[in-house]
């Protein structure tokens, strides 16, 4: 039987961030607010090399954040490319609430962000700056081909948690008392990209999507393989169709493998999604993926999450 308030989010890492959500959602709090401070979590951790604070850098060595956050009430507002902010969840919020806009994107980002009190910081921990100027030695600065996914694979995904390989984003959702679900998603994007690169984290539709009639859906891994089949999207029209969260996962996983099979086997995308009712599922492209749960029955529980190979 299905529980709600409940809030689910990708990752090992997802653990204790469900914990800060669950303290608002046990509380009465709205989804919204819980799913903000649930990611805050991996944003403010520098151990978590790809979120927020100590995220690995683009190929210039600049920590530059995605992030977006969706309500029950279809209001929606993301950032893009922003650097020196630990919580770009925050600003994603903010832009939601204060702006007649979506998206704010690179410098206007963080102007904005500054004009309303967020401090610049400098998010490049030693550890994250020591990773990239190895990573120049080898790579000459030229952007390798899903360099996350080469340090996945060496890394015998049974053996490690999801956070070890280097390849996650949080995506959170949540129900809450009354019944409403809202999603949070933010990253610091595929390491070693692009100064400029975008990823699907930050568009509403790709790494994140919610509708309050059928439920929500986020993504975690090559994100332009999300992007090209609109993949959280795809998972909550076909949940309002009827499909389960998990075959609704499945489904949108097919999409991207059958598209670009020799693409797919190299790389890995997890998508993770709750319905209204509070059930839950996964599918991934790759074994390794791992997400969290968290009710007032199943306290921080860590499911794996299902994969093609
Ligand atoms: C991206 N999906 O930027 C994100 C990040 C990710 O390992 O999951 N990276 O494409």
């Amino acid at each position: 039987e299905p529980v709600k308030p409940i809030v689910i989010s990708t990752w090992d890492f997802g653990i204790a961030a469900n914990q800060a959500a669950w303290k608002v959602l046990s509380t009465g709090g709205r989804a919204l607010d819980a799913v903000e401070k649930g990611v805050h979590v991996p944003e403010a951790d520098p151990k978590n090399q790809s979120v927020g604070y100590g995220g690995l850098p683009d190929r210039d060595g600049h920590v530059t954040l995605d992030a977006c956050i969706m309500d029950d009430l279809g209001n929606c507002g993301a950032v893009a490319g922003l650097e020196h902010i630990m919580h770009p969840i925050s600003v994603a919020r903010l832009v939601m609430e204060k702006t007649p806009h979506v998206m704010l994107v690179g410098d206007g980002a963080l102007q904005f962000a500054l004009e309303n009190g967020f401090k610049k910081e400098n998010l490049l921990t030693k550890e994250s700056e020591k990773a990239w100027k190895e990573w120049l030695k080898t790579a000459k600065y030229a952007p390798v081909m899903n360099i996350e996914n080469k340090l996945y694979d060496k890394a015998a995904p049974t053996k490690l948690p999801g956070n070890q390989y280097n390849h996650d984003t949080i995506g959170m959702l949540a129900i809450d008392a009354k019944g409403n679900i809202s999603g949070a998603c933010t990253t610091s994007g595929m390491a070693y990209k692009l100064h400029g690169r975008v990823g699907d984290s930050p568009i509403i539709g790709a790494g994140l999507y919610v509708d309050n009639e059928v439920g929500g859906a986020t993504s975690t891994g090559v994100g332009e393989e999300v992007i090209r089949n609109v993949g959280s999207f795809l998972v909550v029209e076909l949940m309002r169709q009827g499909y389960a969260p998990e075959d609704a996962c499945k489904e949108a996983v097919m999409r991207i493998i059958k598209k670009k099979p020799e693409i797919a086997k190299g790389i890995q995308v997890g998508f993770l999604a709750l319905n209204k009712k509070g059930e839950y599922g996964a599918y991934a492209i790759q074994k390794g993926f791992s997400y969290a749960v968290c009710t007032s029955q199943k306290d921080d529980l860590l499911i794996p999450g299902k994969s093609y190979y």
